[in-house]
C-alpha cells in the first residue's frame, strides 16, 4: 500500500471521485432518509453486492481535465485548460453540467479560444457565474500546489476558476461570512440537525452555499454522527454530506477530496473502490501530481 503523502495525494483524488459518484444518484431531490441512506452504505460496503458501478458526473469530467492539464503543461496553461474542458463537454456533454456553464463551453468554442477568460466574463449579464462549478473541480490545484509558496495557490486557484466562474468577489465575500456561521455550528456538536446546516450554510448550486457546507461536512464527520451508520471516517464524510441533501454529489465530492487527504487512500474501505467509475485514473492522475511536487 501507499502511505505517506503519496496516500494522501491518491486520497484527496479518490475522494472527489467517490463524493461525487456515490453523492449523485441523490443530487437535487429533497433529503434522502436516514434509513435509505444506511441501507445504501450498508449495500455497497457488502463484497458479494454485484452493481454496476456509479457513473461519475461534471464535477469529475472537469477535475480530471484540470488534473491532465497540470499535468501536461507542467503548470498552470489557460488555454490548454480550457480547451480540455471544452473537448471533455463535447465527447461527453451528458455528465450532468450546470445549465449556464455549457454557453462557456459554446463560446470558447466558437471563439476558437482568443480570449479564454471573455466567455465566463459575460455570463449571467457580466456578474460572472457563482455556481459551484470551479469550486468543484480544484482539488488537482492544491496537490500541484502542495509544495508551492501560497501565492502561487491562490493565483492558479482564481486564474482557473476564472474560465468559467466570473463572479469570484461576490462569493469569497459571502464565503468569510459563512466560516462564522460553520465556526458557531461547530460548537454546537452533534446536536446540529439537517435542516440547521441548509438553513445556515445551505446545500445549493452555488459555491458560497456549498463550500464551507463540505467544510463542515468533513469536520463534523471526524466523529461519529447520530444516524449515520457508517463507521469508517472517510465514508462518513461522504455519507454525511449525501444526507444533508440538495447538490448532494457536489458536496460530498469537496468534502471527499479534503477527507481522502486528511484520511489518506488506505483508510478508504476496498469494497467501495469498485463502485466508482474510472477510479484507476483517479489514482493515476495523483501519482503523476504526486511526482511533479514543486519545493518551495
Ligand atoms: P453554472 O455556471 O451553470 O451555475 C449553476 C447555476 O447557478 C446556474 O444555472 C444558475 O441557476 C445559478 N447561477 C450561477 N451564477 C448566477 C448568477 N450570477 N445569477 C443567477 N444565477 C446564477 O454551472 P456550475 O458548473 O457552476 O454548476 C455546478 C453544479 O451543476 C454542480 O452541482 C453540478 O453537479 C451541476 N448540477 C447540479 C444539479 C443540482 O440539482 N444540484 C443538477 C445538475 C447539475
Ligand atoms: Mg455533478
Ligand atoms: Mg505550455
Ligand atoms: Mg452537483
Amino acid at each position: 500500500a501507499v502511505e505517506g503523502l503519496a496516500g494522501k495525494f491518491r486520497g484527496s483524488m479518490a475522494g472527489a471521485l467517490m463524493g461525487d459518484c456515490l453523492g449523485a444518484p441523490f443530487e437535487g431531490e429533497s433529503r434522502a432518509s436516514r434509513s435509505v441512506l444506511n441501507s445504501y452504505f450498508r449495500r455497497l460496503a457488502d463484497p458479494a453486492l454485484k452493481v454496476p458501478y456509479k457513473l461519475y458526473t461534471d464535477d469529475t469530467a472537469m477535475t480530471r481535465c484540470v488534473a491532465q492539464s497540470l499535468i501536461d503543461e507542467k503548470g498552470y496553461c489557460a488555454t490548454d485548460m480550457a480547451k480540455k474542458f471544452v473537448k471533455e463537454y463535447y465527447n461527453e456533454p451528458k455528465r450532468g453540467y450546470g445549465s449556464n456553464v455549457t454557453d462557456v463551453f459554446a463560446a470558447l468554442r466558437a471563439t476558437k479560444f482568443q480570449d479564454v477568460y471573455a466567455p465566463a466574463g459575460i455570463q449571467f449579464g457580466g456578474r460572472g457565474s457563482y455556481g459551484n462549478g470551479a469550486a468543484m473541480r480544484i482539488a488537482p490545484v492544491a496537490l500541484f500546489c502542495y509544495d508551492a509558496p501560497d501565492k502561487e495557490v491562490v493565483h492558479i486557484a482564481k486564474d482557473s476558476s476564472l474560465l468559467t466562474h466570473a463572479n469570484r468577489l461576490g462569493y469569497n465575500g459571502a464565503v468569510l461570512q459563512k466560516l462564522e456561521k460553520l465556526l458557531e455550528l461547530m460548537e454546537q456538536g452533534d446536536s446540529v440537525t439537517p435542516s440547521q446546516v441548509e438553513d445556515t450554510l445551505g446545500v445549493y448550486i452555488s459555491a458560497h452555499m456549498s463550500v464551507p457546507t463540505a467544510i463542515y461536512s468533513f469536520i463534523r464527520a471526524l466523529n461519529p454522527v447520530t444516524n449515520i451508520e457508517s463507521d469508517n471516517a472517510f465514508l462518513r464524510t461522504i455519507h454525511y454530506a449525501i444526507s444533508l441533501g440538495g447538490d448532494t454529489d457536489t458536496i460530498a465530492s469537496m468534502a471527499g477530496s479534503i477527507a481522502g487527504a486528511y484520511y489518506g487512500f488506505s483508510e478508504i474501505p476496498e469494497s467501495f473502490h469498485r463502485h466508482c467509475e474510472a477510479l484507476s485514473d483517479a489514482i493515476e492522475q495523483a501519482d503523476q501530481l504526486f511526482k511533479m511536487r514543486k519545493p518551495k
